[in-house]
C-alpha cells in the first residue's frame, strides 16, 4: 500500500468536484490525476481506510470508486498487494477497408507480436460451420485458437475455422495463419466482417488480462477466395481498450436530377 505521507495522496486537502453521486467525484479525482499524470502506471493507490479518512467519505464510496474504475481499465486490482494504475496500453488503429492479417498490421507499426496457441487441431464441423464454410458430407474442420499478443499485451483472442482440405494440417502453421495459406494458394481476397459491442465473460476477461465485464468487441471474419468459396469463419475478441477500427467513408455519387419523382 502507498503511504499517505508521501506523494500525490499526501497532498493536504481533497476537493471533490460538486455535484452527483460522492462514488462517481472521487472516481472522477482519481481519473484526472491519472490523465495530469499526478499518479502514473505502477502507482498504488492507499488503502481503502486510508483514502476514505483522506476524502472524509466511507469506505463503501471508495470501493465502489474503485471497482468501477477498475471495470474502466483506469486501475487494477492485484490480490494481496493492492490496487494500482493500470499500466498503459498502446492503441492500434486497423482499417475496416484492407483485408489484412493480424501479423501483417503489427508490423506495419514496427510492433512484435507472438501467439499463444489455445487449441489447435481437427474436429467433426458444428452446423454453423458447415453452412458458412460450405462444408460437404463426411468433411472435417480445422479450428485454430490464438491469442495474440504484442510484447506481454494481450490484445485479440481468434478462433478460427477453416475447411480441413484447406488446412489439413493445423500444426503446420507458423506465425501466421494467411501467410500459411498463401504458400498454397489459398489466402482470403474477400472478407465481411461483422463488429458489436461485448462485456468479456470471465474466460476471455482473463485470457485478456482485464477485469470481468471490461469492454471488448467481438468481430466475426468470414473470408473468400477468387472462386467465391468459404474459406475462413474466425471469432475474434479484441480488447477494447487496445484497438481503434478506422473506415474511410466517401461521399456517394450525388443523385442526379433525372432521378426526381415529378
Ligand atoms: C486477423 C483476422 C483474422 C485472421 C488473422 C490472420 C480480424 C478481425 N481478424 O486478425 O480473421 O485469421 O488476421 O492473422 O481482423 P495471421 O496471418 O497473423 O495469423
Amino acid at each position: 500500500m502507498a503511504e499517505l505521507s508521501s506523494g500525490f495522496f499526501a497532498a493536504e486537502r481533497v476537493v471533490l468536484s460538486s455535484g452527483g453521486p460522492l462514488y462517481l467525484q472521487l472516481k472522477r479525482w482519481i481519473e484526472d490525476a491519472v490523465h495530469r499524470g499526478d499518479i502514473n502506471p505502477g502507482d498504488a493507490l492507499p488503502s481503502e481506510r486510508d483514502l476514505a479518512a483522506k476524502v472524509d467519505v466511507s469506505r463503501v464510496t471508495v470501493r465502489k470508486a474503485v471497482l468501477q474504475l477498475v471495470k474502466d481499465g483506469v486501475l487494477v486490482q492485484r490480490h494481496g498487494s493492492g490496487t494500482f494504475v493500470a499500466p498503459q496500453t498502446q492503441r492500434v488503429e486497423q482499417s475496416l477497408s484492407q483485408l489484412t492479417s493480424f501479423t501483417e498490421d503489427m508490423a506495419r507499426r514496427g510492433m512484435a507480436v507472438r501467439a499463444e496457441w489455445l487449441d489447435r487441431g481437427l474436429y467433426l464441423p458444428s452446423p454453423e460451420e458447415t453452412v458458412t464454410l460450405g462444408l460437404s458430407q463426411g468433411e472435417y474442420v480445422a479450428r485454430i485458437s490464438r491469442l495474440r499478443l504484442t510484447g506481454d499485451t494481450p490484445l485479440a483472442i481468434e478462433r478460427a475455422s477453416l475447411s480441413a482440405r484447406i488446412l489439413p494440417d493445423p500444426e503446420a502453421i507458423g506465425d501466421s495463419l494467411y501467410r500459411h495459406l498463401d504458400k498454397s494458394g489459398n489466402r482470403p481476397i474477400r472478407a465481411i466482417q461483422r463488429i458489436r459491442a461485448a462485456n468479456l465473460g470471465e474466460e476471455d476477461a482473463q485470457l485478456l488480462q482485464v477485469a470481468v465485464g471490461s469492454a471488448g468487441l467481438n468481430i466475426e471474419r468470414t473470408s473468400y477466395l477468387a472462386s467465391g468459396r468459404a474459406i475462413e469463419f474466425t471469432r475474434s475478441i479484441y480488447r477494447g481498450d487496445t484497438y481503434d477500427f478506422v473506415a474511410e467513408l466517401r461521399l456517394g455519387d450525388a443523385p442526379t436530377k433525372e432521378t426526381s419523382h415529378d
